[in-house]
Parts: C-alpha cells; structure tokens; sequence
C-alpha cells in the first residue's frame, strides 16, 4: 500500500528532476503543485483510486496528473520517475538533500562545470570556483561543504566486523604512546552494534595535543578534518571517519557513558536524574551543582539510582525499567557456547581443536568416535523433503517466503534460519510476531547465523526470546577462519537480550 506521504514524495522528485533537466516550468510546477495537493488532503489516496473516484474531480489534478496517480497506487512504481532517474545522475540527485542546493542551482552549476559526483562537487567548492556563479557566496559554499561532507557520512556505514581489526589496531598504536592511561572506543563499537556510523575514542593522557600529533600520524589515516585541543577526526583509508577526544581522568565515567550512548538511551537517564533533582552530562553526575559522580560508569549509574547496564542494552529498548524491577538479563558469553552446529564436513578437526563438546555437520551424515556430530540438513521452506537419519532440519526463509510458507514449514522442521543482507537492506516482510508464536508451540528453534552481513535483527532475537523460541549461535562456517564467526552471533544474542538458557548450544547437547 502507497500512503499520501509516498505519492507525494515520488511526485516533487520528479518535479524536481525535471527542474534539473531544465523542462518546461509550467509543467515542472504542475508536479509541485500536486505534490502538495496529495501531502495535505485529508483523504486516503489510495482509498480513491481503488473506489474509482475520478481524481480530476479535484482542483489542481489534470488528466494527466490524475494517471500518474493511479499508476503510483496500483503499481507502487511511477515509470516516469524512473526514466528521469536513468536520465538524471545520481550524483545530482544526491546534490538535492543538500541544505541551500535546490534543482535550480544543481542546474546552474551543472550548467557552468558539467560536473555530476558529490565529489566534483567538493572540489569546486575549495578551489573558488563556484564562488564565481551569481548567487553562490561565501556562506552557501560552506552550507554546500557541509551537506558534502554529512551526505558521503550518512552513505557509509561499515559492519562492526569490518571495523574491528583496524578499531583494536588503533587502541594498542595509541597506547603505545607515553603517557596514555586509558583507550577507550565508545559509541556505537562498544554497543556492539551490528553496522557503525564511525568510531568514537577516548582518550586519558597527560598531554593531549602530543596525543593527537601522534594520532592522525596513524598510517592508516587517510585526511586530517581536525585536530584540536581536545578533539581531533580523522578518516581513513577505508573512508571510517574516527573521533579521538581528551577526557580527564575523574570525568572518564560521564564521558564513557555520555559517548557510548545509544542518544535515546542517554536522553533516558537524563530524564531519570532530573526526576531526582539531579543533572547528568559527559562530565559528571551533579546534585545541588556538586559532582557526586563521574570516574566511573559503575559509579553514574549508581548515583543516578540504577544497576550497570551493559553497553549492548542501551538501546531504550527497556533496559533502565527492567534495571528498576531487577529484571536485567544476565547476558550469554562466547566462553559458554559448547558447540557450533552448523559447518562444513571439512571442519571437523579445526571444531574439535577449538574444544567444542559437539557440532553439527552441514548435509553430511559423517560420525566420529572422537565427538558428537548431529547432521544438519538445510533446505529452502518452498521445498521442504525431511530425509531419514538426519538429526536436524533447517528450514531457510528467504526475502520472498510467505507468512503461508514460513507457517507451513514449523510443522515440518527443527530449526528456521530468517535471511538477511546487511548491506543491500533485505530481508522478508513476514509476520514476526505470528511466526514465532507458532515457533514456540512446536519447539522450532531461531538459527541464528553468525555473518556479519546477515545477522538477524537484534529486535528479532529479542522479540524470539520473549515469545519462548530458543536459538541456536552457528558460525555457518565453509573455512576455518569463518569459525570465529560465533562472535558476532553472541554480540548480536547479546543486544537481543539472549541468556545462557535461551541458547541450545551452551548446553550440554546428547
Ligand atoms: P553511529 O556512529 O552512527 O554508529 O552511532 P553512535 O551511537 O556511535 O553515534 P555517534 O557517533 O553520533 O555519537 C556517539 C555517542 O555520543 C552517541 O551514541 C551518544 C552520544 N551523543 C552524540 N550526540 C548526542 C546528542 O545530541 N545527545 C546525546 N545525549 N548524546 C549524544
Ligand atoms: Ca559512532
Ligand atoms: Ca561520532
């Protein structure tokens, strides 16, 4: 279903791309126009189209207008729109979210430099050159510099995975340096977030300046953005933007917790400390405009009247209430997992050595004196064939399964795995709630794949949890690195609330 906001959306796009491409201004205006009309009407668009109401009936909606309405209803889809997409570069396209830059100026600056990249952008922003357009002067071209550089952030975000080695490399160059005490990464990183935005360190020396001489001195740093007296950023080669920031040693606590967030998870315990006539920010807890805390989160949480919550809960996703009631899970560890039921054949061995009491081998029917192999059969939910002498069934569900489908499999399998791509943003559009209630009812397990790029959703795992599906961690490992993989599946169980008990595998297994 298409909603007002939708239509209208697809509808001032095209005015704009058209704008861009320096059509007809009536027609251009036409687009707006009716962009507006749909934002604002108090009827359900979708509702007229489907009653058959002729949407020319109304002021402002031509013919035309009135088709392309109707095509964006029945199909979701607006071809039109798509054409000028092909024919407009997406780098002008980006140009429009920036503040300050509407089609009228893309055009006049594609006019003027032919230029089509964010990035061609940039250039002509620094070098004076845009400077020289009628009506671009000193404060559009910082507004423009600006929106470059927060639009190229908002597109990257790099899987916690991806960041981890160069995140832990960097600590130890840092505290290498004389006179660091303490490295901390917050943000984000520390949460354990499946994908980060850029990395936020911490940092308690003696002389910060000649910390931060010797920071953006790192090898891997690509440009220096700033380096100031108490905070510098960097990027690096792999374009991850990283904050360094100087904090004082009795102030470290406030400033780990104020910049490990989530910001929703703060603006909570703010709210929480002003409850109690106290305030909190990065540099401490104040009551009567005294510090009574801030060297320690420990300490902060404590003043503000709560237990430690790990980093992987702050969420606001009820973490402070179930605190208040004693109700805080005591999270799984990786040291628990007993074994990984789900590799390849060709990893026996490499599983033992890791000292597991039991794995589960991947369509093969191979047993061993030395341990305990369940064979694991995978197959897709839209062709499920249970074969005898397999201990288990893993039903996938991929992008396009059913709530039919998925349904019709917990009859017939053990275990269901949801897929997922992180990066491309996919995954089905089922029914979760409905799904894992029946999973309960017949002891299906949640398969909880450790990839970084096709992690559940953490909400999912906890939504699971709390509907009495049990999960099982599996590396889904192919190569021997790819066992180290379970750690991102406990980071994941972890942000989804998941205990000991809720997981198959850190039990003993027979
Ligand atoms: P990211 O980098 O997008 O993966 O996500 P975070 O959570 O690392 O966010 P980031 O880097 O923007 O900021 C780091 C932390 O700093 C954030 O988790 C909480 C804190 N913080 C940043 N901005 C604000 C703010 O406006 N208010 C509050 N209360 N905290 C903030
Ligand atoms: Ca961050
Ligand atoms: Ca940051």
């Amino acid at each position: 279903m298409v909603t007002n906001s939708q239509i209208a959306q697809m509808l001032s796009q095209t005015a704009d791309l058209l704008e861009i491409k320096g059509e007809n201004p009536f027609k251009v205006r036409a687009y707006r126009n009716a962009a507006r009309i749909v934002e604002n009407s108090s009827k359900d668009f979708n509702k007229l189209v489907k009653e058959g109401f002729d949407l020319t009936r109304l002021s402002g909606i031509g013919k035309d207008l009135s088709a392309n309405i109707k095509e964006i209803v029945t199909t979701g889809k607006f071809s039109k729109l798509e054409e000028l997409k092909k024919e407009v570069p997406q780098g002008l396209v980006d140009m429009l979210s920036i503040e300050g830059l509407g089609p009228k100026r893309i055009k006049q600056i594609y006019e003027a430099f032919h230029i089509t990249s964010l990035d061609e952008l940039k250039k002509y922003a620094e070098n004076g050159e845009l400077e020289k357009l009628s009506g671009f002067g000193a404060k559009l071209i910082e507004k423009i510099l600006k929106g470059v550089k927060q639009l190229k952030k908002a597109g990257i975000r790099f899987l916690w995975a991806e960041v981890e080695k160069i995140a832990e490399d960097l600590k130890n160059y840092l505290l290498k340096f004389p006179g660091v005490e303490i490295v901390e990464i917050a943000g984000s990183y520390r949460r354990k977030k499946e994908s980060v935005g850029d990395l936020d360190i911490l940092v308690v020396a003696k002389d910060y300046p000649k910390v931060s001489e010797y920071f953006i001195k790192y090898p891997k740093v690509k440009e220096i953005h700033s380096a100031g007296l108490t905070r510098s950023t960097v990027f690096l080669e792999n374009d991850l933007q990283v904050d360094l920031r100087a904090v004082s040693k009795d102030s470290y606590g406030a400033a780990l917790h104020y910049f490990t967030g989530s910001k929703a998870h703060n603006i909570e315990i703010r709210k929480l400390a002003i409850e109690k006539g106290m305030k909190v920010n990065e540099y401490g807890v104040y009551k009567d405009n005294k510090k009574i805390a801030g060297a320690s989160e420990e300490e902060v949480y404590k003043a503000v009247g709560l237990c430690f919550i790990e980093p992987e809960l702050r969420e606001n996703r009820g973490e402070i209430q179930a605190c208040l009631e004693n109700k805080l899970p005591n999270l799984v560890k990786l040291e628990e997992i007993k074994g990984d039921l789900n590799i390849s054949s060709e990893l026996i061995d490499e599983a033992i050595k890791k000292g597991y009491k039991y794995i589960g081998v991947r369509n093969s029917l191979i047993k061993r004196d030395d341990i305990k192999i369940f064979s694991v059969l995978e197959q897709n939910i839209k062709a499920i064939n249970p074969q005898k002498n397999y201990d288990f069934l893993v039903g996938i569900v991929d992008k396009d399964a059913s709530n039919e489908m998925v349904l019709e499999a917990i009859k017939k399998v053990d275990f269901l795995r949801f897929f997922r791509d992180i990066k491309n943003n996919i995954e089905p559009q089922i029914d979760y709630d409905l799904i894992f209630k029946e999973m309960a009812k017949n002891n299906v397990k949640l398969e909880v794949i450790s990839r970084p790029n096709n992690l559940i959703r953490d909400t999912l795992i906890k939504k699971a949890i709390e509907t009495g599906v049990k999960i099982s961690i599996v590396s889904n490992a192919n190569k021997k690195e790819e066992l180290g993989f379970i750690k991102y599946g406990i980071n994941q169980a972890r942000r989804g609330w998941a205990e000991s008990k809720d997981v198959i595998n850190t039990q003993n297994l027979t």
